[in-house]
């Protein structure tokens, strides 16, 4: 006999999570991939993937044998799936936003890739929070029999989709999960389960409050937020620094500025992030050298000193090759002649990306000082 959700285990497992650790938790449906609601979401997924604004990113371009593509419904992957458990964990700092003026010199880590334990060793947010949805799952499959799988972005589901279904919060104009009270710092993870949803237990969907605002539009450097909770991945800063490999596209890097890895521009300008709440935790803490760290110091990381860094950390997948790229194109756009020597140096070097973003590099540096001349 299936085993179905009831208010009490509802309230249950949501206080179970927040008592491992997470700030927010839900519960959603997972809908047959023909009920209204579903089909819906999963047309919107595929005609974003067949627009082309995934990108490289072949993992969520995956099929089934019938040609659907797996994240268009929970249930494609995983045919036993009811309903999903989505648990949010708040990761503010109380450290600067990368708009605020800083040293010319300085690159941006994206906010997330912060995160150390409590001796300031890396720590990467899949880990983390892997560890604290384990802990749930076990405490749920103690009070009830069911099926489960715990994923931190590795599922092929939508975790957005399902935490607005979950009462969460609601998808911003700049996709991200925002709510009233934390804002959109927030990391996401879900349990899939075998539990089912009667009629008779109401979930909460999170209401829009974005209203008329238009800023995480209007900030975005590259224009990748092309419509409102339309983003062309492809053109997003995050991709470029972090999923794309090779080559950046030349038109694309101005509008980089000084993003070394992920960006957090359109979250930065949301005013939904004014009263954010920072994490204050023991277990999770801010490493204070990743904040506007400067570009010429991580370009003299060799590969034990990246390693050091940042191993256990989400620059580790992105390795040192691509986040030197990344570095040249930020020195780049610095405007500082001081980087001239080692962007020489890529620019004669044998990693081929690096050594044509050097070059690009060096060709705006040389436009900028012609300028003041
Ligand atoms: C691929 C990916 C990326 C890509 C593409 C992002 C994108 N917007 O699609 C890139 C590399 C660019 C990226 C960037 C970032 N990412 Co990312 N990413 C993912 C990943 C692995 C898959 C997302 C995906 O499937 N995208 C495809 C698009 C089409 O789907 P979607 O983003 O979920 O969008 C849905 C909504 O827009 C919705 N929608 C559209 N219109 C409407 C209208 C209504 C009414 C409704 C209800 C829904 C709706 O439909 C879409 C499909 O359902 C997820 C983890 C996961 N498994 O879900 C993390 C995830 C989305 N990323 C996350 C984070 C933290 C980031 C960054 C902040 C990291 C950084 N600082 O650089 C940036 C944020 C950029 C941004 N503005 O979104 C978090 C988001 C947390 C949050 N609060 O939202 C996730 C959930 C990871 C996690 N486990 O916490 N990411
Ligand atoms: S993360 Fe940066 S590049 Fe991507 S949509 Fe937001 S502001 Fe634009
Ligand atoms: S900046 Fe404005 S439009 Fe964008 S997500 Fe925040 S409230 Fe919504």
């Amino acid at each position: 006999m299936d085993i179905a959700w009831t208010a009490e285990l509802r309230g249950w497992v949501e206080d179970s999570a927040l008592q491992h650790g997470f700030s927010l938790a839900g519960v959603a449906p997972a809908l047959e991939a023909d009920d209204p609601l579903a089909s819906e979401t999963g047309e919107r997924f595929t005609a974003w993937v067949d627009a082309g604004r995934a990108g490289e990113m072949e993992y969520l371009k995956r099929r089934d044998s019938d040609g659907a593509l797996l994240r268009t419904s929970a249930r494609v992957a995983l045919p036993w799936a009811r309903s999903i458990i989505v648990c949010a964990l708040n990761y503010n700092s109380a450290g600067p936003r990368s708009i605020d003026p800083t040293e010319a010199g300085a690159g941006w880590i994206a906010r997330y890739a912060w995160l150390g334990d409590a001796e300031g060793r890396p720590t990467d947010y899949h880990d983390d929070l892997l560890a604290r949805l384990r802990n749930v799952e076990a405490a749920l499959r103690q009070r009830v029999t069911c099926q489960t799988r715990c994923y931190v972005d590795t599922g092929p589901l939508l975790e957005r989709d399902f935490a607005a279904r979950a009462g969460v919060g609601w998808i911003g104009k700049n996709t991200c999960v925002l709510n009233q009270e934390h804002g959109s710092w927030l990391l996401l993870g879900v349990i899939v389960t075998s539990l089912t949803v009667p009629a008779e237990v109401v979930l909460d969907v999170a209401a829009d409050r974005c209203g008329s605002c238009t800023r995480c539009l209007d900030a975005c450097p590259t224009g990748a937020l092309i419509a409102p909770r339309q983003m062309d991945a492809s053109t997003c800063i995050a991709y470029l620094t972090i999923e794309k490999k090779g080559s950046i596209p030349p038109e694309l890097r101005a509008g980089m500025g000084r993003q070394v890895f992920g960006c957090d521009i359109c979250q930065e300008v949301c005013p939904w992030n004014r009263k954010a709440p920072v994490i204050a935790r023991h277990d999770l803490q801010t490493r204070k050298e990743l904040v506007n760290p400067d570009l010429g110091w991580l370009a003299a990381l060799d590969q034990a000193g990246f390693k050091e860094l940042f191993a256990g950390s989400p620059l580790e997948r992105t390795k040192r090759g691509r986040v030197l790229r990344n570095v040249a194109i930020a020195m780049g756009n610095s405007g500082q002649r001081e980087f001239v020597p080692q962007l020489e140096a890529w620019a004669a070097g044998e990693d081929s990306a690096l050594a044509e973003s050097a070059q690009w590099s060096l060709e705006q540096l040389q436009a900028k000082t012609s300028e003041q001349l």
